[in-house]
């Protein structure tokens, strides 16, 4: 009997990496170099709950080490993984003020640099709720010498890869090097790789899934609570009313709505006019992967994979998901701009 073959994330990069002819493997090495981070974290976000046992943030645990906020551990995974890989010349991290630049010879010469969330949703860690790491992945401008802001300032449509992992029922990583292919891995912790568990992922093109803080719905313009009530009022013909999930985590409603279809909502709000979101390392990559997947992604206006970045920590509104969804936010959002001019 033939059994069906594992594929390890490696063997798939590795193969994928055929279908570009002048691929010198320095992105495989990259992306494995992520995955490397990611089983390290996952293994401390497992053992979160001890945090009683192994000591609180701050303190030292019973073996005397320092004990670390999550978040601030995986941004350390993340950036030591990344700067002793060779493949990447520095990153912009939602932990880190500025840019890092690795300067030692390797690195230098590296063509990448990547932007990351190393622990997106980590109120959520408290309470057991699933969390993510989510990463960005661009080619240097300037090839020659080491990487500087402008780099980073990249507009989304400009990206080699981005992805996420997901901490949750079980640990999966999810990426894209575009040409309409995303793929999802799942960790088998017994053997230590990310399996090739969701092929191809497509986002289904009607959903049925709205999700968004609504304790924000005075302070959301006009057009977004219109298309809020529009996901509330019954018709079959639309498969309505919408089902609403909020998980509280970017990387868990996004990973639910790109499985079973739906839209994800982070609007604009009176005391965040740009949103809470964050552009590089949050929406961008979200947005390559919600497009490669057949699906969308707008800041309410225009595309986000074509907003040109300004500053590291940039905020934008985000809507994405089922293209069918997201086009009718836009009906909703576009009106409400026509009413105001
Ligand atoms: P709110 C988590 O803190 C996060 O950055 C995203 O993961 C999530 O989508 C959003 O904020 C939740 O924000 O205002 O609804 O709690």
């Amino acid at each position: 009997m033939v059994t069906k073959k594992i594929t390890t994330l490696s063997e798939f990069i590795l193969d994928k990496q055929k279908d570009f002819p002048f691929a010198t493997g320095d992105l495989s090495a990259l992306l494995g170099d992520i995955a490397l981070a990611a089983k390290l974290i996952n293994r401390k976000v497992n053992k979160a709950g001890l945090v009683d046992i192994l000591g609180d943030a701050g303190s030292n645990n019973i073996h005397g080490e320092e004990v670390k906020k999550l978040d601030v551990f995986a941004h350390e995974q993340m950036t030591n993984c990344l700067r002793v890989s060779g493949e990447c010349a520095g990153i912009a991290s939602e932990e880190s003020d500025g840019y890092l630049v690795f300067d030692d010879d390797r690195s230098k010469k590296a063509k990448y640099v990547v932007c990351y969330d190393p622990l997106d949703g980590s109120s959520n860690i408290d309470v057991n709720i699933s969390i993510g790491t989510i990463f960005a992945i661009y080619r240097k401008v300037n090839p020659e010498g080491v990487c500087d802001e402008l780099d980073f300032l990249q507009a989304g449509n400009k990206l080699v890869a981005a992805g996420y992992v997901i901490y949750g029922s079980s640990t999966m990583l999810v990426y894209t090097t575009g040409n309409n292919n995303v793929n999802g891995f799942t960790l088998d912790p017994s053997i230590g790789e990310f399996c090739l568990s969701h092929p191809n992922i497509r986002i289904p093109e009607k959903g049925g899934i709205y999700s968004v803080n609504e304790s924000y719905w005075n302070t959301f313009s006009i057009g977004v609570n219109n298309f809020i009530r529009y996901c509330k009022t019954p018709d079959k013909a639309s498969n309505r009313p919408y089902n609403s999930r909020y998980i509280g985590t970017l990387v868990s409603d996004f990973h639910r709505n790109l499985i079973k279809g739906g839209i994800f909502m982070y609007p604009a709000t009176t005391s965040h006019p740009d949103g809470k979101l964050r552009l590089l390392y949050e929406c961008n990559p979200m947005a390559f992967l919600a497009e490669n997947a057949g699906g969308m992604a707008m800041n309410g206006k225009k595309r986000i994979l074509d907003i040109v970045p300004t500053e590291l920590h940039q905020r934008v509104p985000l809507f994405t998901g089922s293209k069918d969804m997201v086009e009718k936010a836009m009906e909703f959002v576009l009106e409400d701009e026509l009413i105001l001019i």
